[in-house]
């Protein structure tokens, strides 16, 4: 592959993350420009219409949304391992879980998070039990499969695992948490790949 990989990214941003497990999961190289989220460059700015990091350059491509930008990485050729099954429908599960990372749990984590110093009051009321519920529906599929979908760790988990890995990180860490043991065992076993820890020192 020629043209180099530039992603401007913020080492906290778990969005970001999702793009940097990506890369290094299919070890692309890769260049990082790291942003400030409160004080994003020119260069970004000019080139997202919505001004948020990830946002990938790859020779002439720009891109941006993280699960746009993780597809586009999985898709480049000869690039191994493949990310996304191959199937029509195990396909739509990794997008299925996706949406409902960004429309769901990541909503009520952030609400839950971060409460009413960012959120209207009516918004959060409940978020502890929607994000309990959300965290079962997780705890559900990984009792009974290692991975989200199918038989392998696939960009279903490099979607959801950042946002995993936010919630546990709250302090201090949320006492209902530990309830969810396959959810956790699964967060633990992510945590130790080397796409991960490689990811954790940017
Ligand atoms: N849907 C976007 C969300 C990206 C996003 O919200 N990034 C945050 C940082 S974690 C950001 O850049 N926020 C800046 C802002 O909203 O002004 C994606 O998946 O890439």
């Amino acid at each position: 592959m020629e043209d180099k990989i530039l992603i401007y990214s913020y080492r906290r941003c778990p969005f970001a993350m999702r793009v940097r497990i990506a890369l290094h999961e299919k070890k692309l190289p890769f260049e990082v420009v790291e942003e400030d989220l409160k004080n994003f460059s020119e260069k970004l700015r000019s080139l997202h219409p919505e001004a948020k990091v990830p946002l990938l350059i790859h020779g002439s491509r720009v891109i941006y949304e993280s699960a746009i930008i993780t597809e586009y990485v999985d898709d480049l050729p000869s690039s191994e391992p493949r990310l996304m099954p191959s199937g029509a429908g195990e396909k739509a599960e990794v997008r299925l879980w996706t949406y409902w990372c960004n429309h769901q749990f990541k909503t009520d984590l952030d609400r839950f998070k971060y409460g009413t110093s960012r959120f209207p009051e009516a918004e959060c009321v409940g978020a502890k039990e929607r994000l309990m519920v959300h965290l079962g529906k997780l705890e559900t599929q990984l009792s009974q499969s290692h991975w989200l979908v199918g038989k392998s760790f696939s960009l279903a988990e490099v979607h959801i695992f950042p946002f995993v890995r936010q919630l546990s990180r709250i302090q201090p860490v949320p006492e209902f948490l530990s309830q969810f043991k396959a959810v956790s065992k699964w967060r633990d076993e992510i945590s130790q790949r080397p796409s991960v820890t490689a990811t954790l020192t940017l």
